[in-house]
């Protein structure tokens, strides 16, 4: 029997005994077998949050005490980073070494936000009377459930967690059901660090079975998720009757604008990696590119020649560039995306297919796809495939290429590449998405904030803003000289 479920300070079984295997996305061996939380587990979560929250034992820390508390997770994190990796690359299937720095990004992640905590919280208003002081204080909003998604398992249950201890939140933690290993050692390590009793908690099992209560249930304040939008809609419905404060990363549908005065060679190769890094299972991934007509078939046929080139192979394969798909129903639904791009009427120039290397009979592998001619009123412009697909689409002017970048409900980042520097910061500034790279693509830091615009999400995480997504705003009032309103007679 697995106990790893870990609810008010202990590590327990589920209260029904029930657990499920985590099978690994490149053979579909088991990985590990982890416990499946009940109704009843999820709500003792709740209460132990609750509680913890409401007897002030971690909200009576200082600010400079929980960030101690958060350098400390962040130390135990480098100490154990490589074993980390080796189970979040075990259950992604992503190569060890890409897990390897997603750890880094973790530990930078807790480092961040643990400075941010030692920094000034709150101010004095000036309200313009003498015998007035006026403070706006910042306090921890209360109880939050953290939800996470698979392809970058800890690193976006990092962004929730930190900020979320730092602020003096209680919470429950729930990773999702293909990933759950890396979200059970960083609870070992928060439990190591001195965390108080019941103010962190981790729960596992499917959205559908736990998600409903974790987002429900009166006793939880916030909500912080980040998955896929039609997920993020129920999310938000369901929170509407409790109306709980909501945190939404939702994915996006990014474009990635060339012109043809820029640096054609580096603009090439960055668009490779925006589309196919980690097979395209990235929100931020660059798979919608725009660009100048004059230069269409010099960048398409080498991104052809390219992605076609990508080797494949699972965690220990030191000759592989990315991995495969999360599961056989992600494979599915990427396989019928690529299919309903042609019946639109996308040419396929390279992939469109399920790997045939007998070294990946087993695996969910799906060839780096190119899908030509594409234009914003086709499903595969619009809709997210998460997967190693990029749709090409030309531009014949700067309006030309803003209005296309903007022709989508998503909102969640892009690029683009030119060698006009004011031409650059035009775009980047008329283009309505989070996050805007100038002649790059996919690089952030945790000081930064990250979010979408538009459907990709409520709120930012990461920066400051990713702090204050766990505080609540209080003015105090102090009047020093108390004295008659005088406003009734009497
Ligand atoms: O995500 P889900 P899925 C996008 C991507 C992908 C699509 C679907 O386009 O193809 O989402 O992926 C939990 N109440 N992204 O279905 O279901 C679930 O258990 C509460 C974008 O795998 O959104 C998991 O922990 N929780 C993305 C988490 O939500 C629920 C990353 C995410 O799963 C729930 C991943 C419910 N009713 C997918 N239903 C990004 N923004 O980076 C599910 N969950």
């Amino acid at each position: 029997m697995v106990a790893t479920l870990y609810i008010n300070g202990a590590w327990r079984q589920a209260s029904d005994g029930g657990a499920h295997d985590v099978h690994s996305p490149h053979d579909q061996s088991v990985v590990a077998e982890v416990s499946q939380a009940t109704q009843s587990d999820v709500l003792d979560a709740i209460s132990a949050a609750r509680e913890s929250f409401d007897s002030g034992v971690f909200t009576s820390w200082s600010f400079n005490e929980r960030s101690a508390l958060v350098a400390k997770i962040a130390d135990l994190l480098e100490r154990d980073a490589d074993l980390i990796a080796r189970k979040e690359s075990d259950d992604t299937g992503k190569r060890f070494i890409e897990a390897q720095y997603d750890l880094a990004d973790v530990i930078a992640t807790f480092r961040h936000f643990a400075a941010l905590g030692l920094k000034e919280h709150g101010r004095s208003v000036d309200v313009g009377l003498a015998h007035v002081t006026s403070r706006i204080v910042h306090e921890p909003l209360g109880v939050a459930s953290l939800i996470g998604p698979w392809n970058y398992p800890l690193l976006q249950i990092a962004w929730k967690v930190a900020p979320a201890l730092v602020a003096g939140c209680s919470f429950i933690v729930k990773p999702s059901e293909l990933t759950p290993q890396s979200a059970i050692a960083l609870m070992r390590i928060i439990e190591e660090a001195g965390t108080p009793k019941g103010v962190a908690n981790l729960i596992l099992g499917p959205g559908s079975v736990v998600g409903t209560s974790l987002i429900n249930d009166p006793r939880v304040d916030l909500v912080s998720f980040t998955g896929g939008l039609s997920t993020g809609q129920t999310i938000m419905r369901a929170a509407a009757d409790t109306v709980k404060k909501l945190a939404l990363e939702l994915g996006g549908k990014n474009p990635h604008i060339i012109f043809a005065d820029a640096d054609i060679d580096a603009a090439i190769d960055n668009a490779v990696t925006a589309a196919f890094l980690h097979s395209g299972q990235v929100c931020s991934a660059g798979t919608r590119l725009i660009v100048e007509r004059s230069i269409h078939d010099r960048v398409v046929n080498e991104i052809v020649r390219r992605a076609g080139n990508i080797v494949l192979g699972g965690p220990s394969d030191e000759m592989a560039e990315t991995g495969p798909l999360i599961s056989p129903d992600h494979l599915r639904n990427v396989t019928a995306y690529v299919e309903k791009g042609i019946a639109e009427g996308a040419k396929l120039l390279v992939g469109g297919k399920r790997s045939d290397k007998p070294e990946h009979e087993n695996g969910w592998y799906y060839l780096p796809t190119v899908l030509d001619g594409c234009s914003s009123q086709m499903y595969c412009v619009q809709e997210e495939s998460f997967g190693p697909v990029m749709t090409v689409e030309v531009f014949d002017s700067e309006v030309d290429a803003i209005r296309i970048g903007n022709d989508t409900n998503f909102g969640l980042s892009g690029g683009v590449w030119s060698s006009d520097s004011q031409k650059a910061a035009r775009v980047a500034s008329a283009l309505r998405h989070g996050t805007i790279w100038v002649n790059d693509f996919g690089p952030y830091r945790p000081a930064a904030e990250w979010g979408g615009y538009k459907q990709s999400g409520i709120g930012r995480e990461l920066g400051e803003h990713g702090l204050g997504e766990y505080l609540e705003i209080k003015h105090i009032w102090t009047n020093n000289a108390p004295s008659r309103s005088g406003w009734f007679r009497d």
